[in-house]
């Protein structure tokens, strides 16, 4: 492998623990707390985990280190979408099982959970683990999207561990990896296979948080990755004025990501899918709303701007989600053959005005043509919509457009109207993690080790008091049936880790409300230029806003 600079560099950097994981590990105490309960329908979820639920909260603290020795076989699995800080997770767990015991083995399972299922493995060694310390992917072991959720799977893994000889799972992922985990700890527990698993909170779309995973790993580095651009471009903006510049940014629901950048870059304008479905806005609303700044920037002479969009906008938006819904009831099962059949796009048009109810219709004729043919032609395996691929960057800037038409022939507009589209997605997802996403993530592994040793099961690594100094953090676990509600999904009451969505009376939102008028209309820009590796600490360790303001800084 051709090794960068940057990367050799990287090798070197060694993450900060919490202080009280830097004892070494014969000084690792742990401190139980308060048995806990389930966020919601605490007797449903107690009835569904009766081996997990209720254990205690836990802290780890400098003290002897009680743990009973024996040799442990940790099986770990990436799943899910790529955050940066992934292979530092793996690090950590790798290093803390070593310096327990030189004996300790850590099995990767390859391609995300299949990889248990299929039984597709490496065992780490020191020259391997090095290659990958500090560095951003997935790419160590790869990760997929299987979801473990079957007694059949269960099964399956179970026989696995069994030949193994695997003593834990450690399973990285997000808001349904870890649901996933927590009902997998609760068959080992039943089935008495003396597997333990432990849950890591990772995924960029920052909408696995509550009240104690204050933020989930990635979402530093992707929101810093994507800061850095909206920055340049606003800078490159200012510099030419001629541009409107719509960027959608990634983040499959929650707006976390687009809130953040927000409030790192503050663009004129950043729509928050929360608050569209809580204010049921229409598109129309939204591309007034937004043609507004275009004019009242105008008549101060400034033609050019950025609006940040989140990834999952259209679906907030309510007549818009009704469409769907009807186009995917219009091309249900054989139906979607008699659309295929069609010809020009002029005979298709005509098949779905015959189609949608009057309502749908008229959502449907504002869009432009090219996102109304992507919605009969990007389908899923199931044939649904695929609404994350719709271009709602390219949708805005051309309902923007009609909009300031129709201003200008009234004449309330005089303005110039130029876009350019982005989309910033999988570039953040891989970038070298920041000094805190490196950190947070090393010591998330050690510590998901330490909850392996003292022999926790359906346990999160929780880390916290992320928005002080390392040395203050505080390591421990949290039983992930805590976490866990009853919701419907999919026709059926499931026991689920509830997903954070932006919280529209939550401090970074209320910041932001506070002064997007303002950003709307002058210029206002900041530029918060590359993640820093090296240098003063106030500039290379800092974490998010949203995490400052959510913690009163
Ligand atoms: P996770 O929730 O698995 O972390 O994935 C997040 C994400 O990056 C979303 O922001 C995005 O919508 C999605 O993955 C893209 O998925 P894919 O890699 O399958 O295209």
């Amino acid at each position: 492998m051709n090794l960068s600079p940057l990367q050799k560099a990287r090798y070197e950097y060694v993450p900060k623990l919490p202080g009280m994981l830097r004892h070494g590990i014969a000084e690792i105490a742990v401190k139980k707390g308060e048995a806990t309960t389930s966020v919601a329908d605490q007797e449903k979820i107690a009835e569904l985990f009766p081996n997990t639920y209720g254990e205690p909260e836990v802290t780890f603290e400098k003290g002897q280190n009680t743990s009973v020795v024996k040799k442990q076989v940790v099986g770990v699995i990436l799943s899910g979408g790529q955050a940066p800080g992934g292979h530092n997770v793996v690090s950590g767990l790798y290093d803390a099982l070593k310096a327990t015991n030189k004996e300790n083995v850590l099995i990767g399972f390859k391609g995300g959970p299949s990889g248990l299922i299929e039984d597709n493995f490496i065992v780490f060694d020191d020259e391997y683990m090095d290659q990958y310390r500090n560095t951003g992917g997935f790419d160590i072991i790869g990760s997929g999207r299987t979801k473990l959720e079957t007694e059949e799977q269960f099964q399956i893994a179970t026989e696995v561990c069994k030949k193994h000889g695997i003593t834990a799972i450690v399973i990285i992922g997000g808001d349904d990896s870890n649901t996933n985990a927590c009902v997998l700890a609760e068959y080992m527990a039943a089935h008495k296979t003396g597997v333990q698993v432990i849950g890591c909170p990772k995924t960029i779309d920052g909408d696995l948080k509550n009240e104690d995973i204050e933020i989930s790993f990635g979402f530093d580095t992707a929101t810093k990755t994507y800061s850095e651009l909206i920055g340049n471009i606003e800078r490159d903006c200012n510099s030419a004025k001629k541009y409107w510049h719509f960027i959608k940014v990634m983040g499959r629901s929650a707006s976390h990501v687009a809130l953040e950048c927000a409030l790192e870059c503050q663009p004129n304008i950043c729509l928050i899918s929360e608050e569209v479905k809580a204010k049921k806005q229409s598109l129309s609303e939204i591309a007034d709303y937004i043609a507004d700044a275009v004019e009242k920037r105008a008549a101060n002479g400034n033609n050019f701007g950025v609006v940040v969009i989140p990834e999952g906008v259209v679906e907030f938006v309510p007549e818009f989600s009704a469409l769907i819904n009807e186009i995917n009831e219009l091309l249900a099962g054989s139906k979607a053959d008699a659309f295929n059949a069609l010809e020009s796009w002029t005979e298709k048009y005509a098949f779905i005005e015959k189609g949608l109810s009057k309502e749908a219709m008229a959502v449907f004729a504002i869009l432009p043509q090219a996102i109304q043919q992507q919605l009969f032609l990007e389908r899923d395996p199931h044939g649904n919509v695929q609404v994350s691929l719709i271009e709602s960057e390219k949708l805005f800037a051309a309902l923007v457009g009609d909009k300031l038409k129709a201003r200008k022939a009234a004449g309330t507009y005089t303005g110039k109207y130029a876009t350019q589209t982005h989309f910033f997605g999988y570039e953040g997802r891989c970038a070298f993690p920041s000094n805190f996403d490196a950190d947070y993530c090393y010591s998330l592994g050690y510590n998901a080790f330490m909850l392996i040793q003292y022999g926790f099961n359906g346990y999160l690594s929780k880390v916290s008091n992320l928005s002080r100094p390392a040395e203050e953090w505080v390591a421990g676990g949290m039983p992930i049936t805590k976490m866990m509600n009853i919701e419907r999904r999919h026709g059926e009451d499931k026991p689920v880790i509830k997903k954070a969505l932006v919280e529209l009376d939550g401090k970074p939102f209320k910041y932001f409300e506070a002064h997007r008028d303002e950003w709307a209309v002058e210029t206002s820009y900041t530029f918060p230029g590359a993640i820093q590796y090296y240098g003063p600490t106030e500039v290379c360790d800092l974490t998010t806003r949203t995490l400052a303001l959510e913690q009163g800084k």
